[in-house]
């Protein structure tokens, strides 16, 4: 029978069919294979005690992509959540998880989340930095506001929840999915970020078709090998502009003739996110050079 990974928790993978899930296990090919089957996987199990809703996975079906921390698969979007009030966002932070969005070949988009707490310079920075290059919403999960453009902008694709601990992740997939019971934290009154209470991940089923992954969230990291040259086409309001610097290998840094530098110069690209092109450039080449 076909099913879909929802959960996986202390070697059980809870695969559903229909509204029936079942307990299931992995085969012991998959450990010799290497493979380790993911919340978000498409599989096929074979059910042992009809009775007690006990199966076994028998076969993983090919991935759209897959991400390690957490561990999940088959993401169409990854909706990134920052709060415009508190914790306060980090755009470097976002930027990379754009930039991991970009590599895994998802549709990306912001969730600004918290708005019936906002600061108004918060909200103008996020708005002036990302709304031309990605969909951007803004709700409050506490209040509703703007849940009915979040459905509309998540769609049927399946979604994953990222972005820094305490900004609401766990909130709006309850308030997408009521019935859900995702696990929300409080705000650790000294750091104020949250505590971090989802530990394992989970998907929901939206009315509407869609599929929701709480997580614990993301941790991004460069992929070893990764080639400098790539990273410009992970921003795509550079996209364009590849190509017509003075020099083939440009990387945007100090070279003379370089149309980035000067869209940063003339504002068409906007100096945070530039900065961390810069930023994450630095890593793969620190990364490249042990
Ligand atoms: N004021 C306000 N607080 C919120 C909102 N959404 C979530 N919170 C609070 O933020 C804290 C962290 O929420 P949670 O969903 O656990 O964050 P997660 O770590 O990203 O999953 C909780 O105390 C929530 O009640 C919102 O829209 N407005
Ligand atoms: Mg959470
Ligand atoms: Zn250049």
């Amino acid at each position: 029978m076909k099913g879909r990974i929802v959960k996986a928790l202390s070697g059980f993978y809870y695969v559903k069919h229909g509204e029936a899930v079942y307990e299931s296990r992995a085969r012991g090919v998959f450990k010799k294979q290497g493979i380790t089957p993911l919340v978000g996987d498409e599989c096929e199990f074979e059910i042992t005690h009809e009775g007690d809703m006990e199966a076994f996975v028998t076969k993983i079906y090919p991935r759209k992509n897959s991400f390690i921390r957490p561990p999940i698969a088959n993401v169409d979007t990854l909706c990134i959540v920052v709060s415009a009030g508190k914790p306060a966002p980090a755009p470097g932070v976002i930027d990379r998880l754009l930039v991991m969005a970009e590599e895994a070949d998802t549709h990306a988009m912001l969730c600004v989340n918290k708005i019936d707490e906002a600061d108004e310079e918060t909200l103008a920075m996020l708005e002036d930095t990302y709304s031309d290059i990605y969909p951007l919403v803004r709700i409050s999960a506490r209040t509703g506001e703007g849940k009915e453009e979040l459905i509309a902008a998540l769609g049927s694709e399946r979604t994953a929840f990222a972005g820094a601990s305490g900004v609401g992740k766990s909130t709006i997939v309850n308030m997408l999915k009521p019935s859900g019971g995702a696990e929300t934290g409080e705000l650790s009154d000294k750091t104020g970020r949250g505590k971090n209470t989802t530990r394992h991940v989970e998907t929901f089923e939206l009315d509407g078709g869609g599929v929701v992954y709480d997580t614990p969230g993301f941790t991004s990291f460069e992929i070893p090998g990764k080639e400098e040259a790539d990273l410009q086409f992970m921003f795509p309001e550079m996209r364009p502009l590849i190509g017509q610097c003075r020099f083939d290998d440009c990387r945007h840094l100090k070279e003379p003739g370089c149309v980035v530098t000067e869209a940063v110069e003339n504002g068409q690209i906007k100096r945070s996110r530039y900065e961390s092109y810069v930023s994450q450039l630095e890593d793969i080449r620190k990364n490249n050079s042990y």
